[in-house]
Parts: structure tokens; sequence; C-alpha cells
């Protein structure tokens, strides 16, 4: 059997070669595999569990994951930048379990180590400023208090805002850090990490402390529709064969 990891699909209207993608994939690849882990940025925004009352697409992304049940795929999922507002109700529409960021978990004897990634970009200070706010639980209370399409303006907003401000940081410091991923290592005993977030596909290896850690990125889906599959214990990228 394996078990799956994705991230960073981000789907929405806009890209409906990804939506068809994802459904592709949740009818092949994912139906055959024992466990389905998706590390954040699933949608390309979540402004609350009310989007399923108003947007067709969360409710067939909801659907398409709830029907893995019935082939026995278990589906966790993590959140995002992007979908850290997806709460119990879409859990429970979607019949998925929802992770902490970090989760650590073993597979077929590897410990692993799970992340959305972007706790390990610390060089970007304006983002980790913004991302301590915007996970208070007093501003989320706040914001989800505000009526629908105030919301939906608040997303392209800031959307808007992160497309700018990304434009003047230079490319380095939207990557991770190294010392930050040494300290997760270390501090999770040298694990296998798995992490999204920076759409910068790669297997590395670090050595800490004399110990051999994998660090894998998983890719961004818009092309590829792109997964991490572990079976027997080895990890190996895999794509989506490309559609007509
Ligand atoms: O998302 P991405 O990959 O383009 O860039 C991220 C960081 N940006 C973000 C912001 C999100 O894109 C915004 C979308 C969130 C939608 C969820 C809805 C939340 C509820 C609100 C509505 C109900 O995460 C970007 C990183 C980049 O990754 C690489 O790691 O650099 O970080 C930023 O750009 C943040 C800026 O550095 C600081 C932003 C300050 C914004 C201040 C808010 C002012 C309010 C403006 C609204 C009018
Ligand atoms: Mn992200």
């Amino acid at each position: 059997m394996t078990t799956l990891f994705i991230s960073d699909l981000h789907l929405c209207d806009e890209r409906p070669r990804t939506t068809a993608l994802f459904k592709q994939f949740i009818s092949t690849t994912a139906r055959n595999a024992e466990a389905l882990y998706i590390l954040g940025d699933l949608f390309e925004f979540w402004i609350g569990d009310d989007q399923l009352d108003h947007d067709p697409l969360a409710q067939i992304v909801a659907q398409s994951l709830a029907s893995l049940t019935l082939y026995g795929t278990q589906v966790f999922f993590m959140h995002g930048n992007r979908d850290f507002l997806i709460g119990n109700r879409f859990a429970d529409s979607a019949g998925l379990t929802l992770l902490a960021d970090p989760t650590h978990l073993i597979v077929d004897d590897r410990s692993l180590l799970l992340m959305h990634g972007d706790t390990l970009c610390t060089d970007d200070t304006g983002y980790q400023v913004f991302r301590r706010q915007v996970r208070e639980p007093a501003w989320q209370a706040s914001i989800l208090a505000k009526p629908y399409d105030e919301r939906v303006a608040l997303a392209h907003a800031l959307r808007s805002r992160s497309d700018v401000e990304k434009s003047m940081k230079a490319d380095s410091i939207m990557d991770v850090n190294q010392a930050s991923v040494a300290a997760v290592l270390k501090s999770s005993n040298y694990p296998c990490l798995i992490h999204g977030h920076t759409h910068r596909p790669a297997h590395h290896r670090h050595m800490i402390d004399g110990r051999l850690c994998d660090r894998w990125v998983l890719a961004d889906w818009h092309d590829t529709g792109a997964s991490l599959v572990c079976s027997a214990g080895r990890l190996v990228p895999q794509d989506i064969v490309a559609m007509p």
C-alpha cells in the first residue's frame, strides 16, 4: 500500500485544468492509497467554512475527498497560508482529519515530519509578522464575523498586496532558512522532513549533528498534479500524466 503527500494545489475557478487533474488524481492514484496527506494550500484561498454554501468548487472538492472513504483511503489535511481558515465543518464534509503543523508520523518504519513549510521561511520577516496576526484566534473570529462578500473582497485585496510585496522581496528570503530547518530536524530527532509552500520541488539532504536527514519539497499542482509517494519506505515523486 502507498501513502501520498501533496500540497499547493491552489484550486480555484481560474485554473480549471488543475481542478481536472485533482479529480483525476482522486479517482485513480488516491483511491489505491492507504492514506493521503494534503500539506496545505488545497485552495487558492479559504475565507471560512461557509464557503461551502457559496462556492460550487468547494463543494466539489469536499465531495471528491469524501468519496475516498468508500475506498478506504484516509485523508489528512494541514493548513497552508491560503486556507488556514478551514475548520471542522469542511473537515467533516470532506471526511478528513485536520493535522497540526508540524505533525510527526511513522510510515513503513520511517520517521516523517510534515509541515506546510511557511514557518521555515524565517528570513521573510514581513510574512512572519503577518502570519502571527492571522493565526490569532481573536483576529480570525473578527474576520469570520464579517459578511461573506466582504471577506471575498478582503481576500482579493490581501492576494494583490501579497503579490506586490513578493515582487519587492529577494527570491532567497522566500525560501526556507537553513538554520530553521536544522533546528526543526534536531528538535524532532532527525526525521525525514516533507513540506510544500515554496513551490521549489527538490530532494535535499542535510547533515545535522552527524545524522543524515532527507528533506523533500513538494511541487505545486498547476501543471503536473505532483505527489510524493511512500511505498515500502521509499519516497518517489510522481506526476499525473498530462491530459489531452
Ligand atoms: O500566498 P503567496 O504564496 O502568494 O505568498 C505567501 C505570503 N503571502 C500570504 C498572503 C496570502 O497570499 C493572502 C491570501 C490569504 C487568503 C486567506 C484569507 C484570509 C482571510 C481574510 C479574508 C476573509 O500568505 C507572502 C510570502 C510568500 O508566501 C513566500 O513565503 O512572502 O507574504 C506576504 O506577502 C506578506 C507580506 O510580507 C506582509 C503583508 C502585509 C499585509 C498587511 C495587511 C493589510 C491589509 C490589506 C488588505 C486591504
Ligand atoms: Mn503556501
